[in-house]
C-alpha cells in the first residue's frame, strides 16, 4: 500500500495519524505540493483530481477521500477503534467529526485558500485554478474563532471531542486547528479547556506522523 502524501497538507496528515494510531505503515510517496507536483501529468495520471492523499493498493485500485482511506485502514486494521463503539458511541463520533469538518476544516480552509500568497489562483484544491476571494477568507476567520468557541465549551467537560475516548473526530480537530495558524489563528490563554486538549493530543506520538 502506497499513500500519496504531502508532509505540510493537513488531509494527508490526518491520514499518517489515522495510520500511526492504529499501528499502520504506510510506503509514503511525497507529492510536492509546494512545486505544483500534483498539476504534472505524471501525477494526474495517478490521480485524476489531482490532490493528496491517496491511497493505491497492491491490486492498483486507488481511494482518494481522506476519510474513506481512513475506513478503509479501519476496517483492515479495527483495533484500536477510532470511529467509536456501540450505537451512541458511533454517533458521537460521527456527530463531532462532521464538526470537526464542517465548522474547523472548511472555514480554515476558506480563510486559508483565499488568503495566503502560497494558493494564489489555487483557492480550491483540484484540478481547476480558482482565484481568491477576500471575502471568503475574511468569513472564514470569523468561523474560526467561532469553531474555537464551540471547542473551549464542548472541552469543559469533555476529555476529548467525542467523549472520554479518542477518536478520528480528534485528528480533524487538530488539522484543522493546526492548519489555522497559516492564518495565525492560535489556541492560547483565553480558552483554557480548548488549548488542555490541544496540549494534551499534539504530543500524542502520533501528531508527528
Ligand atoms: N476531500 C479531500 C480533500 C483533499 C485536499 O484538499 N487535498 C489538498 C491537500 S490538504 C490538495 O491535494 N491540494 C492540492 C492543491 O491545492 O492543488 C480529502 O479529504 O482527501
Amino acid at each position: 500500500m502506497k499513500l500519496y502524501d504531502f508532509e505540510r497538507a493537513p488531509n494527508a496528515r490526518r491520514v499518517r495519524m489515522f495510520a500511526a494510531e492504529k499501528g499502520i505503515d504506510l510506503d509514503l510517496v511525497s507529492v510536492d505540493l509546494g512545486v505544483r507536483e500534483q498539476m504534472g501529468e505524471a501525477y494526474k495520471a495517478v490521480n485524476p483530481r489531482q490532490q493528496v492523499p491517496a491511497l493505491l493498493l497492491d491490486d492498483g485500485t486507488l481511494i482518494t477521500e481522506s476519510v474513506a482511506i481512513c475506513r478503509y485502514l479501519d476496517e483492515i486494521k479495527p483495533e484500536p477503534t477510532l470511529f467509536g463503539t456501540g450505537a451512541l458511541g458511533k454517533a458521537k463520533v460521527e456527530m463531532w467529526h462532521r464538526r470537526m469538518e464542517l465548522e474547523g476544516m472548511q472555514p480554515t480552509a476558506e480563510a486559508v485558500r483565499n488568503s495566503i500568497e502560497f494558493f494564489a489562483n489555487r483557492a480550491l484544491a483540484g484540478p481547476l485554478d480558482f482565484e481568491q476571494i477576500p471575502a471568503l477568507a475574511e468569513r472564514g476567520l470569523k468561523r474560526i474563532d467561532l469553531f474555537h468557541e464551540l471547542l473551549e465549551e464542548h472541552l469543559t467537560d469533555n476529555r476529548y471531542v467525542a467523549g472520554e475516548d479518542f477518536s478520528i473526530a480528534d485528528i480533524a480537530g487538530l488539522i484543522a486547528i493546526d492548519f489555522g495558524k497559516l492564518v495565525k489563528k492560535r489556541v492560547g490563554g483565553e480558552t483554557p479547556h480548548l488549548k488542555r486538549w490541544y496540549d494534551e493530543v499534539s504530543v500524542r506520538p502520533s501528531a508527528l506522523a
